[in-house]
């Protein structure tokens, strides 16, 4: 593997080859995990026909690809099969909604159902006979119609779902209800819409419990719920947080996405067109989203294949109910291996520690860090920065008092190559302002590569609590979760050098004040499964 394809990845899902984008309908049922994507079968760029791969697991982790689950067969998805998702109906009958592009090259939404019930991988699908279920609203371009939600059922009995829209100049979530699953009925107002978004692909909508990190069944209700409505827009997956009453169907968001710069993303770098499922085995909400690639498509083609999935993250509230968290499911910690760790150590101004003994291009790497000489931190209004923007402007090679402090992943020993993942603390009035940032200018000798910074506020005060970050690192991705899981920031990275043996992970810290690692914890990790059950 290494020698041919350096930025092929150990323990993240991958279609066997060619092109990968969205995932689809994930659910959990009747004791197995299923997975299905958006996947060109004929190459390794984004194509004319995209069907919907297919996989199972057991634990989420190692997974069997299946043959394709839907693809074109019919005038309503002559073209292509577009996203969409699962509802599992009473009586245990999942169901999949999907977006068909037609024979006219239309976007329209389509049923499917398992041909077979006792089939335990549901290989097979069959397609509703009365497809198209909805067709475009009025007013609603031929292409800006898709992406249907997992549906969700009211006390009245009826079902209701969102599709995403745009309609004069605004983006939107059209709702549908149905009493029968099979005939639905465009709502007068759509659940929630904003001005000058562009589209929304891919939405998702679910209630959140407030007072416990467990996760509920999208249909559940009840006065200690919040609501979470995601729209993916231009390659950014944004959510906000509010309040819905089903009986006028309101959704009132806590922030919406209007203010694009500050407003919550799942994932501050590399993840788009996410989904989330309640996984009714371990009573938490799953989240999923697509990793693409930082290089060309010319590249893709000659490597034969393009994107990846994340690792799935548990989701839910944080305790001040302000925001989410996000932290790679527990199973993960199966692939650990190998374990180097320490306490309480000294990581002195200017100073660079290896973590030795790993394997540093598939690793998981969990550090501290507490800061015993805030009150010197860099004045700034944090107010009026864009956070990636200051990332850029104060990458890792900028020497502060207080930071940048964090970890080089993918680095030679000469640091010729490596990528940055740090923290950088403000004093803002009388605040403490912790800035994560993902630095990737420096991660490969390849000329073309997207190499963006990115960067976000942690929402985390450091007088009171240590600093952690948690990174995945997996050859060509680094899923970093900065203040427990408050920040994620995901990158793709291609190294020459610092592959493999030449890969190493260093503790660093480039302020002129010392911090202290209050603890490190890395492992190797495994290579997870991958079984090919692909057959006629
Ligand atoms: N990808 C799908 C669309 C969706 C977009 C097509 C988001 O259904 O809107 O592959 O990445």
């Amino acid at each position: 593997r290494e020698a041919i394809q350096p930025s092929r990845t150990s323990y993240h899902f991958q279609a066997p080859k060619n092109w990968l984008n969205d995932p689809n309908g994930p659910m959990y049922y009747k004791g197995i995990y299923h997975l299905f994507y958006q996947h060109n079968p004929y190459g390794a760029v984004f194509g004319k026909t995209i069907v919907w791969g297919h996989a199972i697991s057991y634990d989420l982790i190692n997974w069997v690809h299946l043959n394709n689950a839907l693809y074109p067969t019919n005038a309503f998805d002559a073209k292509s099969c577009w996203s969409g998702s699962v509802t599992i109906l009473p009586g245990q009958k999942p169901v999949i909604l999907y977006t068909g592009l037609d024979i006219k090259n239309q976007q329209v939404q389509n049923m499917a159902m398992p041909k077979n019930l006792s089939d335990p991988f549901l290989r097979e699908w069959k397609k509703y006979s009365h497809n198209p279920i909805m067709m475009r609203p009025d007013g609603v371009n031929k292409d800006d119609f898709r992406d249907p939600t997992t549906a969700w059922q009211g006390e009245d009995g009826k079902w209701r779902v969102l599709v995403g829209s745009l309609k004069s100049d605004r983006g939107l979530a059209v709702l549908y209800r149905s009493n029968d699953f099979k005939k639905w009925n465009m709502y007068d107002h759509p659940l929630y819409s904003e001005a000058n978004t562009g589209i929304w692909e891919c939405p998702d909508f679910y209630p959140i419990s407030t007072n416990s990190r467990e996760g509920v069944e999208t249909s559940s209700r009840s006065p200690q719920y919040k609501y979470v409505l995601k729209a993916s827009i231009k390659f950014r997956d944004y959510y906000t947080l509010g309040t819905y009453m089903p009986d006028v169907e309101k959704f009132t968001p806590e922030t919406g996405f209007r203010n694009l710069r500050l407003d919550l993303r799942y994932d501050y770098g590399k993840f788009y067109a996410s989904k989330t499922f309640f996984d009714s085995a371990k009573h938490r909400r799953i989240l999923w989203g697509w990793i693409n690639e930082s290089d060309s498509s010319a590249d893709d083609v000659k490597k034969g294949w393009s994107g990846i999935q994340s690792i799935p993250r548990a989701i839910y509230l944080s305790k001040n109910g302000r925001q989410l968290i996000q932290w790679p499911v527990e199973e993960i910690e199966r692939l650990r291996r190998k374990h180097v760790g320490f306490k309480d150590k000294k990581l002195e101004g200017s100073s660079l520690v290896e973590i030795p003994g790993i394997t540093a291009s598939q690793a998981d790497v969990e550090i501290s860090f507490k800061l015993p000489n805030l009150k010197d931190a860099e004045l700034m209004d944090t107010h009026s920065v864009d956070p990636q923007l200051l990332c850029s402007k104060k990458s890792a090679a900028v020497s502060s008092k207080v930071g940048p402090f964090g970890l080089l992943i993918f680095a030679t020993k000469d640091l010729t190559e490596h990528t940055a993942v740090f923290f950088r603390i403000f004093r803002d009035r009388n605040r403490y302002v912790v800035l994560m940032c993902s630095d990737q200018s420096r991660s490969s000798l390849r000329k073309g590569v997207d190499k963006t910074t990115y960067g976000a506020f942690v929402d985390k005060d450091p007088r009171h609590e240590a600093i952690s970050l948690r990174s995945l690192i997996d050859h060509s991705v680094i899923e970093s979760f900065g203040g427990d899981g408050r920040v994620c920031i995901t990158s793709r990275v291609y190294p020459t050098l610092a592959i493999d043996g030449e890969a190493h992970v260093y503790a660093f810290n480039n302020g002129s004040l010392d911090v202290v690692v209050s603890s490190l914890n890395a492992y190797s990790m495994n290579k997870a499964s991958f079984v090919s059950n692909i057959g006629s």
